[in-house]
């Protein structure tokens, strides 16, 4: 059997292209080596207030990405973590080897704090345990994720090898896939924070629905700095370095091929440049995401056999945990 990759995205908002780059465009390319389980992790996205209607269309229209991004669901398992109710009571009992400590030390979870400080709910504090039930429920090898993802993976290593020191081998413990390239975009407009979907600031990324008109003003509009060369430095020059990593992800060249490109080049063609590859790459995403939405059957058909899928291989993991831990079975 093949080995198991894991990985979700949150239906929060419009993904961008550091979701895309970070996560979402890896996986395609793991789905013909290993057996890929993706999830949509409508849960975790309660852990910040939203708008129940809103919540269901980002759902669906997070399904319908990750089909237009490439992922094939006759390959791969896609599904929605609400659909299988294992996650939440695995975490249930994954929440009583997690010490309070470990969990308000997390970096996610002192920022979010900080940006949602009326709203420090019990959820938040507990997202790092339900993404380790989200992992550890399949069996997972691999879970392909961004680089701001480590530190979570780091708890659902700890808590599988935890589990199996206290009961026994029940768990097998995940290694994080991050990507060498575009492991972490940063914001257009503060090139020192990640580009992130929540972002006030609309001109900091750029959402994987942006217009090609939209895409290019952003880029255009990009912070640099006041030299003018076309360089690699990412201590000196955060800003027109992480441009230049946007440009190698999606002509598909290398760092230095980039730099050879725009030897002499000026900053604003440079703009306009990294605006229209981007723009290119994401109009036919753009096109078959359109496509797709105009038949939910199809989606609620992909949800609903992926949660079966799912389930299965779910219900047997939390069986095992039960018995172990010494609830009795009937
Ligand atoms: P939010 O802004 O709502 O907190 P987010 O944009 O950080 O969300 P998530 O849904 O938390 O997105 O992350 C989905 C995936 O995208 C994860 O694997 C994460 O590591 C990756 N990712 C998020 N932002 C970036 C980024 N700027 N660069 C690279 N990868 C990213
Ligand atoms: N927390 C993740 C999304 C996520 C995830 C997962 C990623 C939820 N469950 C399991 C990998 C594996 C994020 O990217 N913010």
């Amino acid at each position: 059997m093949a080995k198991i990759v894991f990985s979700a995205v949150q239906p929060s908002g419009i993904p961008t292209i550091g979701n895309y780059v970070g996560a979402i465009k890896n996986w395609v390319g793991l789905q013909d080596e290993y057996d890929c389980i993706f999830s949509i992790a409508d849960l975790h996205t309660l852990t910040v207030r939203q708008t129940p209607a809103e919540l269901r269309a980002r759902t669906l229209e997070l399904l319908a990405l990750y089909v237009a991004c490439g992922i094939d669901p006759e390959k791969c398992v896609l599904f929605a973590q609400s659909h299988v109710h294992e996650h939440a009571e695995l975490t249930w009992i994954l929440n009583t080897i997690t010490s309070v400590g470990e969990m308000q030390r997390m970096t996610q979870f002192k920022d979010k704090s900080q940006k949602h400080a009326e709203n420090v709910n019990m959820g938040l504090m507990d997202y790092p345990v339900l993404m380790a039930a989200d992992i550890l429920l399949y069996g997972t090898e691999f879970v392909p994720v961004g680089a701001d993802q480590k530190q979570h993976l780091e708890i659902a290593r700890d808590l599988a090898m935890r589990f199996n020191s206290r009961y026994s081998p029940t768990f097998v413990v995940p290694e994080p896939l991050i990507p060498k390239c575009g492991a972490r975009v940063m914001s257009l407009q503060d090139p020192s924070s990640k580009m992130s979907k929540s972002d006030l600031n609309l001109n900091g990324f750029i959402s994987m629905d942006d217009t090609p008109e939209e895409i290019v003003k952003k880029f255009k509009r990009a912070v640099t700095d006041s030299d003018s060369r076309v360089c690699f430095d990412e201590q000196s020059k955060p800003g027109v370095s992480n441009l230049m990593t946007i440009y190698a992800l999606f002509t598909d060249k290398t760092v230095s091929e980039v730099e050879a490109e725009f030897d002499g080049v000026g900053y604003g063609d440079f703009k306009q440049r990294v605006g229209e590859a981007v723009a290119e790459t994401l109009k036919p995403i753009q096109k078959r995401k359109a496509d797709l939405l105009n038949d939910k059957d199809y989606l609620f058909s992909i949800l609903k056999s992926g949660a079966e899928k799912a389930s299965y291989i779910a219900m047997k993991t939390l069986r095992k945990v039960y018995k172990k831990v010494g609830l009795l079975q009937i």
